[in-house]
């Protein structure tokens, strides 16, 4: 089990000015997030949600659910989600997550990538619902993908990291302001990925 650190690299304190980025490569134990993994592939209503793209209403490429507290309602991609009721392998995780990050998230969007060809294009997480400066967490279970971030204006301002099986990654600060992230599709022979970014959307 490791804990969070500032995501840095070549001795600065950030890995991208006008970020904050947190990172615990083994957030979870192997077997903890192999048990995880399992659970929550059946304790899940995985649906395709509609999204809206240039435009135009289409499925989304991958399978998501909106869970949270009863008032958490989330306006996502010009669609209202009402969210579904947390399942129980996730009560230990948010009251550690509460405990580590000071924070009480009280939904999370989950996403299941069922092979390369599933993705999430970018997009920052910037509803007005969310705050000003919201802090996410991100929890990856399965597969290990290719998660990239990248300025809004300055294109050499670039991150790309591998989040792998039981890794937390924390994104808060100013992070949804000044970046993009998405994570891309691939070619490669992919397993399934199941990632939770836990949210606190305001009243
Ligand atoms: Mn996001």
């Amino acid at each position: 089990m490791s804990v969070l650190r500032p995501l840095a690299t070549n001795g600065s304190d950030q890995a991208l000015p006008g970020t904050e980025l947190w990172f615990a490569p083994d957030w979870l134990e192997t077997g903890q997030a192999d048990a995880l993994f399992a659970e929550l592939q059946d304790a899940i209503e995985w649906e395709t949600h509609r999204i809206r793209l240039f435009g135009r209403e289409v499925d989304s490429p991958r399978l998501s659910s909106w869970i949270g507290n009863e008032d958490a309602a989330y306006t996502y991609s010009g669609t209202r989600f009402q969210p579904r009721p947390w399942p129980p392998a996730l009560t230990d995780i948010l009251r550690r997550l509460a405990q580590e990050l000071d924070c009480r998230f009280n939904s999370v969007l989950a996403n299941r990538y069922r092979d390369g060809r599933d993705y999430m294009g970018w997009h920052s997480d910037n509803e007005p619902a969310l705050g000003p400066h919201p802090v996410i967490a991100s929890l990856s279970l399965g597969a290990t993908r290719r998660f990239v971030l990248k300025h809004r204006h300055e294109a050499s301002r670039k991150l790309e990291l591998p989040l792998a099986h039981g890794s937390l990654l924390v994104m808060r600060g100013d992070t949804q302001t000044n970046y993009k992230h998405s994570l891309p599709r691939t070619a490669k022979p992919m397993g399934e990925r199941i990632n939770l970014t836990f949210r606190r959307i305001l009243a």
